[in-house]
């Protein structure tokens, strides 16, 4: 998969796909993530990308020109499945959308900044429009880290069996089971009996019960089953 990222602070993407499970899934040519500088498509005088809105009020706007530059060098050489524009007002991000997304071939980020970009930018090249939460960011980089990360890891080959993402939380609506390392006994805490037994459909029923139990308490909106 080829994930291209448009942004005017292309330095905050440097370190989150250079560690840990995106390092391997970029090592393996399972994952490409090409970070591009809004600023080079600019045809405004010290690289400006963004003016005063139309209509007055605080905070400037990412202007249509440079935006339409970016993205329309980059589809020379690249078939986009979306271009996802990364914004507070967008769909709520998911694990049912990263899994999605984790079919894709080529995916197009688009991370907004200030007040946000023209709105005939998302009218003409927008398929998409994602928000990791209800919360209000700086900018789209740190959400498209998120996106990048969770789809990343969802790829074919990039997670080994330890690694798993078929146990994840959500992936069934439910929340991951609690788990334990060594030692057995630390400070009289124990591991509870049941993970000692060698009795693997046991095991299996208790981390079932365990999950159902801990989303039951902390998110019971997953067990009505309206989204995932
Ligand atoms: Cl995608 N962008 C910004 N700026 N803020 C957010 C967000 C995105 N998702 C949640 N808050």
């Amino acid at each position: 998969m080829r994930i291209d990222i448009i942004s005017v602070v292309p330095d905050l993407l440097q370190s989150p796909f250079s560690h840990s499970i995106m390092k391997r899934a970029k090592d393996k040519g399972l994952l490409e993530v090409n970070v591009i500088n809004l600023r080079e498509h600019t045809t405004y005088a010290r690289a400006q990308v963004d003016d005063y809105q139309f209509g007055g009020g605080a905070g400037m706007v990412m202007m249509v020109e440079p935006l339409v530059n970016a993205i329309e060098s980059l589809r020379k050489t690249t078939n986009y499945d979306e271009v996802i524009f990364l914004t507070p007002d967008g769909e709520t991000f998911k694990q049912g959308l990263a899994n999605q997304l984790s079919l894709k071939n080529n995916l197009l980020l688009i991370c907004g900044h200030y007040k946000g970009i023209d709105q005939r930018i998302r009218d003409h090249f927008i398929t998409m429009e994602i928000s990791i939460g209800d919360y209000v960011l700086s900018g789209g980089e740190l959400a498209a880290a998120v996106i990048v990360d969770s789809v990343g890891r969802l790829l074919p080959g990039v997670l080994n069996d330890e690694t798993s993402a078929l146990t994840d939380s959500f992936q069934d609506n439910l929340l991951a089971p609690p788990v334990y390392t060594r030692p057995v006994e630390f400070r009289g805490w124990k591991v509870p009996d049941i993970l000692m037994s060698g009795n693997h459909a046991k095991i299996d029923q208790w981390r079932h019960d365990q999950s159902v139990l801990r989303t039951r308490e902390r998110r019971p909106d997953l067990l009505s089953g309206e989204d995932g």
